[in-house]
């Protein structure tokens, strides 16, 4: 063996230690172990957005169906869940466009949060000829599973309710917080991040929206708070040095700001122009949840529109700042700390 070059008879305590150390070392090279990234591989996945509920972990995703010279052909979104971030179970569709009689077309990303015992979902689509553009519904259901159904018969948000930006994508992302008091709030965005608090029904904004955004920000905001600290992570672009997004971060001490940016989080994730943080705690460790263009099915391969969900350990420095994330190959199939890819 090329290790043991310059020795002659390698020791017993050296042997025990190559065995003790050998099933780490195949552990970590092992990109199908259980927790390893991409997380789905027989379709491509995007957007990934956490809920915790009891002892689960739910995942939403968008599902890409995009062939060919296609970007994106998303019409629906899938739920997965895992008791232990190893094991995963495909619970199937929960929604699809259609579902929005109002939409016509583009399953993009989603956040589902649970309140009253109701499970509320938030999403992107077209928006029908009577309101060009993106739009962002609200879904409603008895489990975290679905079947998920329109809960308000119409868009919460439309373009032309922010009239601010200059493009037809706008409002889009949407990302939802329940604060202490019991307030929820809405951020969302592209080029301009919003935030709005929403009324106790869940399905309609309640007094202004107030535009938030952070540097280079280009979408996909997520919302949450650890100790007295928000955070507003999402999407940037910072297009002076970078041709893909990244993920950069702001804190904040109340839901309402002030925000100070924090810097980039991650690099860009393989092969893909978009990447799109979902972040949450479950039993005892924080996640961050991403995607790349990482996986091949048949002919097809990561592209644009051909994006694969993984996940990676979110780590705290003790001023509360966040360590730096890479997206590996090994994702949760190692504990916490270790650095294999
Ligand atoms: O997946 C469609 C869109 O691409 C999402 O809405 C954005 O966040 C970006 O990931």
């Amino acid at each position: 063996m090329g290790h043991n070059t310059g020795r002659a008879t390698p020791t017993i305590a050296a042997a025990l230690c190559a065995l003790v150390l050998w099933p780490l070392a195949v552990q970590a090279d092992d990109t199908t172990a259980p927790g390893s990234n991409p997380l789905f591989r027989d379709r491509f996945t995007a957007d990934p957005a956490p809920l915790v509920v009891d002892d689960r972990l739910y995942l939403y995703v968008g599902h890409d169906q995009a062939r060919g010279e296609e970007m994106f052909n998303m019409r629906e979104w899938l739920v997965y869940s895992t008791p232990d971030m190893k094991t995963w179970t495909d619970h199937g569709p929960i929604m699809n466009v259609a579902d929005f009689t109002w939409a016509k077309a583009d399953a993009w990303a989603s956040q589902a949060i649970e309140k009253d015992g109701r499970f509320w979902f938030y999403t992107s689509v077209e928006h029908d000829d009577t309101h060009p553009g993106k739009a962002i519904g609200v879904a409603v259901s008895d489990s975290p599973t679905g079947p998920f159904v329109d809960a308000k018969g119409s868009a919460l948000v439309t373009n032309q309710m922010t009239p601010k930006g200059d493009h037809s994508w706008e409002d889009i992302d949407p990302t939802v917080f329940t604060d202490d008091d019991g307030s929820t709030w809405l951020a969302w965005g592209n080029r301009q991040c919003y935030i709005a608090r929403l009324k106790p029904n869940m399905i309609e904004i309640d007094g202004p929206i107030t535009e938030i955004t952070p540097p280079h920000f280009e979408e996909g905001p997520w919302l949450h708070k650890r100790g007295d600290t928000y955070y507003l992570t999402y999407a940037s672009l910072d297009r002076a040095t970078h041709t893909d997004e990244r993920i950069s971060y702001a804190t904040a001490p109340s839901i309402q700001g002030p925000w100070t940016y924090r810097g980039e989080l991650t690099g860009s994730g393989k092969n893909s122009f978009t990447i799109h943080p979902g972040i949450a705690e479950f039993k005892g460790n924080w996640y961050i949840f991403l995607h790349n263009a990482a996986l091949t099915i048949g002919d097809e391969q990561g592209a644009l529109g051909r994006r694969a969900v993984t996940v990676e350990y979110l780590q705290y420095n003790p001023d509360g700042t966040l360590k730096p994330v890479v997206q590996t190959d090994a994702g949760v199939s190692v504990p916490a700390g270790e650095t294999a890819h």
